[in-house]
């Protein structure tokens, strides 16, 4: 039996997608042997409700110097930072000289805005790669890990943080309890704590279990990151829901009593009780149903290439990993995946291995129907690429039910 990482009580597995590669592993091609591997299995405490993955890969494997994902490859997710930069400004940054500290700042995609306003700020992020181009965008950043070591540090050498903002990244963590040591650290007495994840409500609603992978250590809901909160003397003040990445809530956390609670967050918690987002009936529907969306994608891939239909994916994302690994999807099936980062193109997909192509070469030969593996950002996308509609192509999307477009 596994122990919470968080209160160290029981954890009900509730899904084993099996063995499972990096899911931003990208290899080079000729280059797959000795591949990593770890066993992808989740499940929720049944004493603090978190839900986290039962295994826990080292941090250093997967946040590396040539960590691929670059935040700003998306338009929609450049102007979500670009306003959440501004709000906290406005907010938390009027008086006196504040200082901005993110957690995992990435390639610069928030802090880029709290630069130009000339307001002190710093970025921790371990993955050089993604962090020097933040650093070439004029933002301060720090490669390493954020913890309670370096907030020390920081704190000893800057003063206090008016905020400490994460996004996507706090799920990333299995150590949560060093990390909030560390804001304890380095947060000033009226500052704020803020960070947006993938939330389980939707995840649980949608079906979205690819976003279960080895970065997404927890699945965070307003339950259960109250009662983290309350263990390291913080209270949770706030909630929002966003709907970016499928569906996420942003928490805003202050030290205990130093603000009043918004209205949302109880009704937040009320409403995951009562639509019983963490029992484990409901996670075993919802296990259920993952078993089904995979089948349904698997039978239509098959019948897709007994046809000779032409078939691509688009987006070479970190959650279709998952998708790929657990439904035993290969280059046979998927020949090839376009993806407009740089850093993944020419490589291939971990464990899967479909070549990683240009988006260029997306629109230049159209395959008859690309499965969407970045679906969360399909509106984005299907409307830059209209034009593969207007020439019959068609989408395939396997959340929150397989369908084509
Ligand atoms: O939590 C995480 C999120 C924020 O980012 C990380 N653990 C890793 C990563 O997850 P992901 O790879 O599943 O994220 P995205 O944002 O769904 O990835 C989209 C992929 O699609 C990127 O590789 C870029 C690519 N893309 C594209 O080719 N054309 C994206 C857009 C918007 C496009 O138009
Ligand atoms: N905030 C960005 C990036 C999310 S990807 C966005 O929302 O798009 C997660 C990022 O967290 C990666 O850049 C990774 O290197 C970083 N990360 C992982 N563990 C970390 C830690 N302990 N401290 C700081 N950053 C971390
Ligand atoms: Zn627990």
């Amino acid at each position: 039996m596994t122990a919470c990482r968080i209160c160290q009580g029981s954890v009900h597995q509730f899904f084993d997608f099996g063995r499972q590669p990096l899911s931003d592993g990208f290899l080079r091609p000729g280059k797959t042997s000795g591949e990593f591997f770890y066993r992808l299995a989740v499940g929720v405490c049944r004493s603090c409700t978190m839900v986290q993955l039962m295994e826990e890969v080292p941090r250093e494997r997967m946040f590396r110097a040539d960590y691929p994902y670059h935040s700003s490859m998306s338009v929609v997710m450049r102007e979500h930072f670009t306003g959440t930069a501004r709000h906290l400004l406005e907010t938390e940054c009027r008086d006196g000289d504040p200082l901005v500290v993110e957690i995992g700042c990435n390639d610069g995609v928030m802090l880029r805005t709290v630069a130009q306003a000339g307001v002190r700020h710093l970025g921790v992020d371990p993955s050089r790669d993604v962090a020097e181009l933040a650093a070439a965008k004029g933002v301060r950043v720090r490669i390493d890990f954020f913890e309670e070591s370096l907030a020390r540090e920081v704190a000893a050498a800057e003063g206090p943080a008016q905020v400490i903002y994460a996004a996507n990244t706090m799920c990333h963590i299995p150590y949560l309890d060093s990390v909030f040591r560390g804001v304890d650290a380095l947060l000033a007495p009226d500052g704020v704590f803020c960070f947006e994840d993938p939330y389980l409500g939707d995840v649980v609603e949608r079906t979205s279990f690819d976003q279960i992978y080895d970065e997404h250590f927890y699945l965070f809901s307003a339950t259960s990151v109250r009662a983290v909160a309350g263990r390291f003397g913080f209270d949770l003040v706030d909630v929002e829901r966003l709907p970016v990445h499928g569906g996420e809530v942003r928490y805003t956390l202050a030290r205990s009593g130093a603000r009043r609670p918004s209205q949302r967050v109880e009704a937040l918690v009320r409403e995951e009780t009562e639509r019983r987002i963490a029992e484990i009936s409901t996670l075993e529907q919802f296990a259920t149903q993952v078993k089904r969306n995979v089948e349904d994608l698997a039978s239509l891939l098959r019948r897709l290439q007994e046809d000779g239909a032409r078939v691509a994916a688009y987006g070479a994302t970190a959650k279709s990993a998952t998708v790929t690994n657990y439904g035993g999807f290969g280059p046979d099936l998927i020949p090839v995946v376009y993806d407009s980062t740089p850093a993944k193109q020419g490589l291939l997909t971990p464990g899967s291995h479909i070549p990683v192509r240009p988006l260029e070469e997306f629109s230049r030969d159209y395959p008859d129907y690309a499965l969407l593996f970045a679906w969360n950002h399909a509106g984005e996308i299907v409307e830059k690429e209209r034009e593969f509609r207007e020439q019959g192509g068609k989408w395939i999307l396997y959340v929150p039910d397989l369908h084509v477009l």
